[in-house]
């Protein structure tokens, strides 16, 4: 299923052609797992242990345990036969979703007038959109300096007038005002904006990102022992500290600091797959991806598919080839007689343990010395192309 709803019910028609329904079950499996017991033996208990001896089922069933669910993903029907002797066919089944629209994002904006508004009108002191999803906070209009906690564990401050986030508002960007910004990011993965002041930008869970709207040439960027100090050197954006931020998204160009984690896995695997540095397109596509969960094995996968790894390994490598061009191509230097061993007795008589070719360049692209080889490139972050819209997996 690719089109996107929040589940209401499900109706499930199964055709099955089976001389003893008493021997079956049948589940549905829902994306997020959640298994739906649709049949199980029927009229089999304390008067029958058998169940029903009757032909076939044709009939909808249909449940409620999903509700809620978002419909993308693979949904699975399983029908079981327990009992040996009487077999069946599973003719054909449909899938009915019913439910609502997803959620849509809302964008709250607060001016200067807040504070005098939120002392008439108490319930504006709460902002909550728990059926909300993508949302925005902009305070670009405000004037002093303020504080956003997108967690709701602490209280927002604009200007001087207090306003609670209540836990579980969905906001994914943060937009701060003119002044001197506290913005701490909620564990959704959120893109800061701080604008002009001196702001401290603190990330949460996932992946956040801190935009500027000069370009990159125009700013200095220092680690610290505890993240990022970026200045706008014409002033405009001021000196902004940064905590637990993933990536920089300036108007000419983005910056990968995870060096330890997604983007430093993909620019080790560009490297060792195609034994080249990654080029900015293609690895802030490949990042995009992996942001939005594709496993590092998946991409390996993709990457050896792919006719640029055809070119440097072969169509068809035999297992001695393809370990020797790792070492060559990966490590910059030619295996002893015991290393090439090793890897071939892994790969081809699964040895101590077996992996594919594909979990094998994946081993390679993160050791140690794949890892001392590359750090030097990429310590004070990776350049990639920022592509917009949320995250998406490549299967
Ligand atoms: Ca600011
Ligand atoms: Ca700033």
């Amino acid at each position: 299923m690719t089109e996107s709803m929040r589940v209401e019910r499900v109706d499930v028609t199964v055709n099955v052609s089976h001389p003893f329904v008493g021997d079956l079950g049948v589940l549905l499996r829902s994306p997020k797992g959640t298994t739906s017991f649709l049949l199980w033996r029927p009229a089999a208990g304390a008067l029958s242990a058998y169940g029903s001896s009757q032909n076939d089922i044709h009939f909808t069933f249909d449940t409620v345990l999903d509700w809620g669910e978002d419909s993308v993903g693979t949904w699975q029907l399983g029908v079981s036969d327990m009992v040996a002797g009487d077999t069946g066919t599973l003719l054909n089944w449909t899938l009915n979703l019913i439910g609502a629209p997803t959620s849509p994002s809302h964008t709250f904006v607060y001016t200067n007038e807040y504070g005098a508004v939120s002392q008439q009108e108490q319930a504006r002191k709460v902002l909550s959109d728990p059926l909300g999803s993508n949302d925005t906070i902009n305070i670009a209009a405000l004037g002093g300096d303020c504080r956003l906690d997108l967690t709701g564990a602490t209280t927002s401050l604009l200007n001087d007038a207090p306003l609670t986030i209540a836990s579980g508002t969905p906001i994914r960007i943060a937009i701060g005002g003119a002044a001197n910004d506290t913005i701490i990011a909620n564990n959704l993965g959120d893109t800061l904006r701080g604008n002009a002041g001196n702001d401290t930008l603190i990330g949460g869970g996932g992946i956040d990102s801190a935009v500027y709207a000069g370009n990159r040439s125009q700013f200095a960027v220092t680690k610290t022992d505890a993240g990022y100090i970026v200045v706008d050197n014409t002033g405009v954006e001021g000196t902004d500290t940064l905590t637990n931020v993933e990536r920089l998204i300036f108007a000419d160009a983005a910056i990968a600091l995870d060096t330890s984690n997604n983007a430093g896995q993909t620019y080790r695997l560009y490297q060792a797959a195609f034994n080249r540095k990654p080029d900015v397109a293609g690895i802030g596509w490949q990042l995009k991806a992996m942001d939005a969960g594709t496993p590092l094995l998946q991409m390996a996968k993709n990457f050896m598919a792919s006719a640029e790894f055809q070119s440097l390994y072969g169509a068809n490598p035999s297992t001695f080839q393809f370990v020797t061009l790792l070492y060559n191509n990966v490590l910059h230097r030619s295996p002893q007689q015991f290393e090439t061993d090793f890897w071939m007795n892994i790969i081809d008589k699964g040895v101590p343990i077996k992996q594919t070719t594909a979990e094998v360049l994946m081993n390679f692209s993160e050791s140690a010395e794949n890892q001392a080889q590359v750090v030097g490139s990429i310590k004070n972050g990776i350049e990639y192309h920022y592509y917009s819209g949320l995250p998406v997996a490549l299967g």
